[in-house]
């Protein structure tokens, strides 16, 4: 038994919620690139305040070319905790472009080196899955097997069960062995950070995340699943001979099996997220009156605590004392 400590993840949904907020102005204005740099020039400013020695392991990563919240770059105030800490300010820049559903803004954070570090290997094979079939599942069986063993998990039917799957042309067999089973199937053109925390959260109706997505986005899921219950695996996915050699001469084993402990080693884990666009899991940004909402997630990994967080946020006042455009 210990004094009750610091939850720093009610210090990072402010991260989340003015990444949201700078991101939500350009929902539907066809314009990704001015939304990313909206989403983290806000992220960035907010983590600066947030009193922790921080090591970017899950940055805006090579796959964007990014100059800011790159992997390596040190954010918050320098002093103790030393954590690792995963962003997506975005996660969905494309649907927030289009004006789609389930964009959000994610951090995670973790005691430093216990977060795994992808390196440049931007592609991982998923599948995760809720509390009540943690355990009982395994990415190297078949399709048909775990969806079996999911239902058993929950007293369901597998045509009962739904599963969800990045809409990729990759996933054609994979969609494919799904139907043979009778599953059904939601198809989400990206985010699937939310995609994964949907398994665990039982209103909202799907309970597995299949296929292949971007790694960061698996590290991320990893933290928020470590703390809500449930369970993500992976498997580094090479997209060509010439990637899976040179990972393999880095040391990256792409048959191996990623378990929760490799993506994330530790429990004392904090994660946030806020709806950009409205979604299953979060509503998004609105703004009126000189005011916006803003909803969140806030999880933390020691207690297993899961707060939602819905704010009103003042914006006239917020421009008067932030650098950021809200
Ligand atoms: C997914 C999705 C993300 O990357 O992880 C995806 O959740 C995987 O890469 O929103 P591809 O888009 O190349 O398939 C994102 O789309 C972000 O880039």
């Amino acid at each position: 038994m210990t004094t009750p400590t610091r939850n720093l993840a009610l210090e990072l949904v402010r991260v989340t919620e003015s990444a949201a907020l700078a991101a939500g102005r350009f929902m539907g204005r066809g314009d990704k690139v001015a939304a990313d740099q909206a989403a983290v020039e806000a992220m960035r400013f907010m983590l600066a305040s947030v009193e922790m020695d921080g090591e970017v392991v899950i940055g805006e990563g090579e796959k964007d070319q990014a100059p800011m919240l790159y992997n390596g770059e040190r954010v918050g105030t320098g002093a103790p905790p030393q954590v690792d800490i995963a962003v997506d300010p975005i996660d969905g820049t494309r649907p927030l472009a289009t004006g789609n559903l389930n964009a959000i803004s994610t951090v995670a954070i973790a005691p430093r080196g216990t977060m795994f570090d992808p390196g440049p290997f931007v592609y991982m094979n998923k599948l995760a899955v809720g509390p009540a079939a943690q355990g009982k599942v395994d990415i190297t069986a078949p399709v048909e097997a775990n969806l079996h063993a999911i239902a058993r998990a929950k007293g369901d039917r597998v045509d009962d069960l739904t599963v969800i799957i990045l809409d990729r042309h990759r996933h054609e067999r994979l969609i494919a062995d799904v139907r043979r089973c009778k599953a059904r199937i939601r198809l989400i053109p990206d985010g699937d950070v939310a995609a994964a925390l949907m398994t665990a959260w039982p209103q909202s109706g799907i309970d597995v995340l299949l296929g292949i997505g971007g790694t960061p986005e698996g590290v991320l899921a990893a933290c928020a699943l470590r703390a809500m219950g449930g369970e993500i695996q992976g498997q580094l996915f090479a997209r060509d001979e010439e990637e899976l050699r040179r990972g393999r001469e880095m040391g990256y084993d792409f048959d191996r099996t990623l378990t929760m402990d490799d993506l994330v080693a530790s429990d004392n884990v904090c994660f946030a997220a806020t709806g950009i666009t409205d979604g299953e899991l979060l509503r998004g940004v609105k703004y009126s009156g000189g005011g916006a909402t803003t909803d969140s997630l806030v999880v933390r990994g020691l207690s297993g605590t899961v707060r939602q967080v819905r704010a009103t946020h003042r914006l006239e006042k917020l421009n008067r004392i932030s650098s950021i455009p809200y």
